[in-house]
């Protein structure tokens, strides 16, 4: 068949948008009709070349909500009709690490994914001769694609696609890493660095686990707003704090007879190496953890005193908030329909196909929470 797609041509240009032909889905494979597509950060790395990994021509998106349209041979858990969102993720239920109920990093599909492709090897898309590639196993800029079975969560067929969407990646991460890899406990308090999309989500997932404190730190001004609009208590821009700013959020967080300071958690939601190690040394010594959610560039490193761990800090890394995505992800859209987490107003721009680099321009620009682009 033809969809319409935005194409990644070559690194460092902007999207193209063409009709490219799609095969249809092969054993344990569906065809999904994409109805919306957040544009996230992942996708500008690898559209500017900074990304390693990256491969072009490639269609990328990995933060999308959609329709089961046809289902390949062999396909027993979805069937044409469902609503759905691809996971970048996928859940097996399988494999050794599913298995092991310690990690959601599913190893399935995880070398041809990163190679851009299907399961068997091949791509599904291409414009005539040529092989488009796909993008880590959802290519959601496209308006038809196709996933294998265990990369997509059946989800709530009344919720909104143009708001779950972003459950496919942004609104997971955050209140995943708080539930999931921190498993924050009511009355905690907690320090989040950077409030973009992913801080946000963070910020809505303390409150839901029920922290006191919620210490939001952020270079824009802007973003106190933002963050008191999903509950932040406090807000630190660290320009305007005189010296180093780890002392100061120490100070702020001082607390019991011994007046040792420090959060109990801390995340890094802006991918900066230098941030990452103010957010470990702001942890409570003795038990503080601090969890790494943004990625940081291509061959960047992250430093600290080993005596900052040998006194009880944890340092933690989340992919996906850790979660599982067919099982986890559907919990998360009932949170949303039930109104215990808020997607809506973090939906700051809604874009057509045909404006897709418009996005780009506005994530570069620091205007945009999320924009989504509905097809
Ligand atoms: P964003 O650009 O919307 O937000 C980043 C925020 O950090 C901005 O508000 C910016 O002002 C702030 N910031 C920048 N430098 C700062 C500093 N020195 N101190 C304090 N704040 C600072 O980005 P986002 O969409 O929220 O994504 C954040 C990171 O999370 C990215 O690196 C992204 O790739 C990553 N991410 C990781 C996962 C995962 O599974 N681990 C999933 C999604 C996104
Ligand atoms: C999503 N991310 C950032 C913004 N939006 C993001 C990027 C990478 C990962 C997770 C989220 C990630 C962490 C660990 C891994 N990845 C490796 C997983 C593994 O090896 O098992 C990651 C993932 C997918 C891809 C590359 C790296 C890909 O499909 N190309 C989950
Ligand atoms: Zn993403």
């Amino acid at each position: 068949m033809k969809t319409r797609a935005a194409v990644a041509v070559a690194a460092g240009k902007p999207l193209e948008i063409m009709e490219v032909d799609l095969e249809g889905p092969k054993a344990g494979e569906v065809l999904i009709e994409v109805k919306a597509t957040g544009i996230c950060h992942t996708d500008e790395f690898t559209l500017s070349g900074a990304d390693p990994e990256g491969i072009f021509p490639a269609i990328l998106g990995h933060e999308g909500a959609g329709v089961v349209v046809d289902v390949g041979p062999g396909v027993t858990t979805l069937k044409k009709g469902d609503h759905v969102i691809p996971l970048y993720t996928p859940e097996c239920r399988q494999c050794p690490s599913c298995l092991s109920r310690k990690t959601n990093l599913c190893t399935a599909i995880r070398a041809t994914q990163g190679q851009g492709l299907m399961p068997d090897g091949t791509s599904r898309f291409s414009i005539g001769k040529d092989k488009i590639f796909h993008y880590m196993g959802c290519s959601t800029f496209s308006n038809f694609t196709v996933l294998p079975e265990i990369a997509v969560a059946k989800v709530d067929p009344e919720a909104p696609f143009d708001k779950i969407c972003y459950i496919g990646c942004g609104v997971t991460t955050g209140v995943g890493a708080v539930l999931n890899t921190a498993k924050v406990t009511p009355g905690a308090t907690a320090i989040v660095f950077g409030l973009g999309g992913i801080g946000l989500n963070v910020i809505q997932g303390l409150r839901l686990a029920g922290a006191d404190m919620i210490i939001g730190v952020d270079i824009n001004d802007d973003k106190k707003e933002w963050g008191e609009r999903f509950g932040m208590t406090h807000f630190v821009n660290p320009k305007e704090v005189d010296g180093d700013i780890v002392p100061y959020l120490v100070n702020m967080t001082k607390r019991g007879a011994d007046q040792i300071g420090g959060a109990d958690y801390t995340f890094d939601c802006t991918g900066n190496t230098k941030v990452m190690r103010q957010a470990l040394e702001s942890a409570h010594r003795g038990w503080g953890e601090s969890i790494v959610i943004g990625v940081a560039g291509a061959g960047q490193e992250i430093s600290t005193r080993p005596f900052q761990l040998v006194t009880g800090r944890v340092w933690k890394g989340t992919a996906f908030g850790g979660a599982r995505g067919r099982t986890d992800v559907p919990k998360i859209v009932d949170w949303y329909m039930a109104g215990k987490i808020e997607i809506d107003p973090m939906i700051t721009h809604t874009l057509t196909l045909d404006e897709i680099n418009k996005g780009f321009d506005l994530m570069h620009a620091g205007k945009s929470i999320r924009s989504v682009v509905v097809y």
